[in-house]
C-alpha cells in the first residue's frame, strides 16, 4: 500500500478507505492524504452517491443545526452570517506565478503568499468538524463534455446543496481511473457559531487554475463556497481556453417555434439580471439556468448544462411572473431556502411574495423584527434581496428532454442581455458572429446588484456576463469567443436584450412578462420566418410581427405608440456606450484584437451620422 493510501486508512473508517481506494486514483490518493494533513478533520465521511450517503448528509445539515426542517415536507432553511450574505469579490483572488500578468481587471495574488496565507487559515480547521468527501461531475456523465471534480468540505449545507446541482460523479471517477485532469475544491466554514462561520475577516476564495484548485474559507455563502458553482467555472474558463471551446454564464434553453420545432438558445445575463426566469419561461424548456459549457461538434455549436440543479434568486417569486418556479418551491419537494425569513408558524417568507407581510420572525440578522435596525443603523429588510433557493431540475415540470443529453443541444440563438436602464433597445439582433460578439458580448454593461457585496445600481463593464469569473486576461476571452465562431458551418445568431429600460419618471418600459415575446421573435429570427429593421447597431422587430406575437401569446394589444417608445435608436446614449467601452479595451493590457475597435468605430461613424440627419432619438418607423 502506499503511503497515500496509508494516510486516508489511517484517519478513515473501513468502509470509507475502500469507497476511495476502489477509485483506483492515484492522485486522488494524494491530494485527499495531503489535505487530511493539513484539515487534522475529527472525522471523514466518503460519499459514494448512494441513497443512504445522501440520506447522511441531508440528516448532518439538520442534526448541526446548518439546516433547519420548514412547514412543507423537504424545505429547510440555511442561514448565512449577517456580512456573509454575498460573493466576496474583493477576497476571491486568483494565486499567480511570479511573471504572470493577467491585466488590471482580474485580481490576483503571489501564488506563493497566497498560499500560505491560505493554507495557514486552513491549518487544522476541521479539529473539531467532519470532512465530507465528494465526487461530482460537470455536465453529463460519460460525455465529452464531462469534467469530473472532488470537492473537500467541513459545511453539511454546502455538502447539500451539491447533492441537488451537480451529477453525482463517483461512478465517473471510477470508470476513468487513474485520471488526473479533475477540478479539486477545498473548503471550510471555520469557525461557527449558531452554525455560522464567524471569522468573516478571515474570509478568502483563492484559484489556482495552474494545478485545476481552489480554496475557501471563513465562509457558507454558496457563490463564495459551492465550489462546482462560479469557482469551478474559472477553472472552466482557464481550461477551455486552452482547448478551444468555452466555458459561459449562460442559461440553456428550448424555445418551442411553430409545428412542434424546439430551438436552442443559451443566454448570459450578469447575476440577478432575468436570467434564472428567463431559463423558466412558461411554454418553454429548460436545460439549465447558469453555467454551460460550449462545443464545436462537426461545425456546429453544442452546449451543455455544467450543473443539474438551480441556485435562484427567491426574491419576487409570485405565481403570475414565475408560476412554475412558484410551484416548485410552494409544494413539497427537496428545497433548500437560504436567507429568507421564517414566519413565527415556520412558513417562508420573501420579499415579493404575494400575502400577509410579517412583523416578525426568524432571519440572517437572528428574532427579526420589522424596523429592526443594525450596528450601522441600516434598516435590516425581511428576506435578504440575495435570498435564494436551491432545487433540482428534476422537480420541474418545464425540463427539456435534452437536459442531461450527452450530445449537448444545439445552439441556435445566443443571447446578451444587461440591466441598461437608458440606451439598449429591448431585442436586437446582430449582424453577424462578429459585430455580435463585439458589440453586444464584449460591450455588455450592466448596474451592479445585490449578488456582489457592494454598492447596486452602479453601470459596470460586464462582457460576457462573466467579468467576475474570468480567470485568463479580458482581451484574450473576446479573442477566443471571436476564434470560436470561426469555421462554424451556420453560426448560432447573436442577439441582445435588455428587459431594464426606463422612461423619464424611472417606470420600466416593459413588463415582466414581455421577454416571452422577444424569444419567440428570436426563435422565428433564426428560422428566417419573419423581416426586421436595420436600424444600423443591428436588427430589431417589425411592429406587425410584435403585435401578432404579444396578441398570440400574451392576449395583450401592443400598441405603436409603445413599440416607437421601446425601440427608438437613441444615438447619444449608444455613442457614448461606445466610448466608454473602446476606452476599456484601450486599457485593459494586451491581447484585445484589432478588429474590436474596428467593429465599435464603424458603429460610430454609422450612429453619427444617423444623428446629423435624424437627431438624437430616432422612431423605428423612419428606418
Ligand atoms: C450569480 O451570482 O451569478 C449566481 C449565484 O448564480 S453565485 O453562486 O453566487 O454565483
Ligand atoms: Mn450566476
Amino acid at each position: 500500500m502506499g503511503k497515500d493510501l496509508e494516510i486516508i486508512r489511517e484517519n478513515c473508517s473501513q468502509g470509507d478507505y475502500y469507497k476511495i481506494a476502489d477509485i483506483k486514483n492515484s492522485h486522488i490518493n494524494k491530494f485527499i492524504a495531503k489535505f487530511i494533513k493539513i484539515l487534522t478533520p475529527g472525522s471523514i465521511f466518503v460519499c459514494d452517491d448512494s441513497k443512504k450517503d445522501f440520506d447522511y448528509i441531508r440528516q448532518k445539515a439538520l442534526d448541526d443545526g446548518e439546516e433547519r426542517k420548514l412547514n412543507i415536507e423537504g424545505h429547510t432553511v440555511h442561514f448565512d452570517g449577517y456580512y456573509d450574505q454575498a460573493r466576496d469579490k474583493e477576497r476571491t483572488k486568483f494565486l499567480v506565478p511570479k511573471g504572470v500578468y493577467l491585466g488590471k481587471n482580474l485580481n490576483t495574488i503571489d501564488k506563493e503568499t497566497g498560499h500560505k496565507e491560505i493554507l495557514g487559515f486552513m491549518k487544522n480547521i476541521m479539529h473539531d468538524k467532519e470532512l465530507y468527501i465528494m465526487f461530482f461531475c460537470l455536465g453529463p456523465e460519460n460525455s465529452e463534455f464531462a469534467i469530473p471534480a472532488i470537492q473537500l468540505t467541513d459545511s453539511s449545507y454546502v455538502a447539500h446543496s451539491e447533492i441537488l446541482l451537480y451529477r453525482p460523479g463517483y461512478a465517473e471517477f471510477k470508470r476513468r481511473g487513474d485520471y488526473k485532469d479533475y477540478f479539486q475544491f477545498v473548503h471550510s466554514a471555520g469557525e461557527l457559531k449558531n452554525a455560522v462561520s464567524v471569522n468573516v475577516d478571515k474570509r478568502r476564495i483563492y484559484m489556482d487554475t495552474e494545478d485545476d484548485i481552489v480554496y475557501s474559507v471563513n465562509t457558507q455563502y454558496g457563490g463564495n463556497t459551492i465550489g462546482h458553482k462560479k469557482l469551478a467555472m474559472r477553472l472552466g474558463i482557464n481550461r477551455a481556453s486552452k482547448e478551444h471551446w468555452l466555458t459561459e454564464h449562460m442559461f440553456v434553453l428550448g424555445v418551442h417555434g411553430p409545428n412542434n420545432r424546439v430551438t436552442y438558445f443559451t443566454g448570459a445575463f450578469p447575476s440577478m439580471c432575468g436570467k434564472t426566469s428567463t431559463a423558466m419561461i412558461p411554454g418553454e424548456t429548460i436545460v439549465g439556468d447558469d453555467i454551460a459549457y460550449l462545443k464545436k461538434i462537426n461545425k456546429m455549436v453544442y452546449a451543455v448544462n455544467v450543473e443539474i440543479g438551480i441556485f435562484g434568486i427567491i426574491q419576487d417569486i409570485n405565481p403570475d411572473d414565475d408560476p412554475i418556479i412558484w410551484e416548485t418551491i410552494t409544494q413539497p419537494n427537496e428545497i433548500i431556502f437560504s436567507n429568507i425569513l421564517v414566519k413565527e408558524n415556520g412558513d417562508a417568507y420573501w420579499i415579493g411574495k404575494p400575502g400577509e407581510v410579517p412583523r416578525k420572525g426568524i432571519n440572517h440578522s437572528g428574532e427579526w423584527y420589522q424596523g429592526k435596525k443594525d450596528e450601522k443603523g441600516n434598516e435590516i429588510t425581511s428576506s435578504h434581496k440575495n435570498a435564494r433557493f436551491t432545487v433540482n431540475l428534476k422537480n420541474l415540470r418545464n425540463i427539456d428532454k435534452n437536459y442531461d443529453n450527452p450530445d449537448g443541444v444545439e445552439v441556435g440563438g445566443i443571447i446578451y442581455g444587461g440591466r441598461d436602464p437608458d440606451t439598449m433597445v429591448p431585442v436586437l439582433e446582430a449582424y453577424d458572429w462578429d459585430h455580435g460578439i463585439i458589440s453586444m458580448g464584449a460591450s455588455l454593461e450592466s448596474e451592479t446588484t445585490a449578488a456582489t457585496l457592494g454598492k447596486t445600481g452602479v453601470r459596470k463593464f460586464n462582457p460576457m456576463s462573466n467579468m467576475d469569473f474570468l480567470s485568463i486576461p479580458v482581451g484574450k476571452y473576446v479573442d477566443i469567443n471571436l476564434k470560436f465562431g470561426e469555421s462554424l458551418k451556420n453560426p448560432p445568431i447573436i442577439f441582445s436584450v435588455n428587459y431594464f429600460l426606463k422612461d423619464k419618471n424611472g417606470d420600466f418600459l416593459n413588463e415582466k412578462t414581455d421577454k416571452r415575446i422577444w424569444l419567440k421573435w428570436m426563435e422565428l429570427r433564426i428560422h428566417q420566418e419573419v423581416e426586421a429593421v436595420d436600424i444600423d447597431i443591428g436588427f430589431i422587430p417589425e411592429y406587425e410581427d410584435l403585435k401578432r406575437l404579444f396578441e398570440d401569446i400574451l392576449k395583450k394589444d401592443y400598441s405603436r405608440e409603445t413599440y416607437i417608445e421601446q425601440f427608438k435608436l437613441r444615438v447619444p446614449e449608444n455613442i457614448s456606450k461606445i466610448d466608454r467601452i473602446t476606452k476599456i479595451y484601450k486599457e485593459v493590457g494586451p491581447g484585445v484584437p484589432d478588429i474590436l475597435f474596428q467593429i465599435l468605430g464603424d458603429q460610430k461613424s454609422r450612429l453619427e451620422k444617423l444623428k446629423q440627419e435624424k437627431g438624437d432619438h430616432i422612431s423605428p418607423l423612419e428606418f
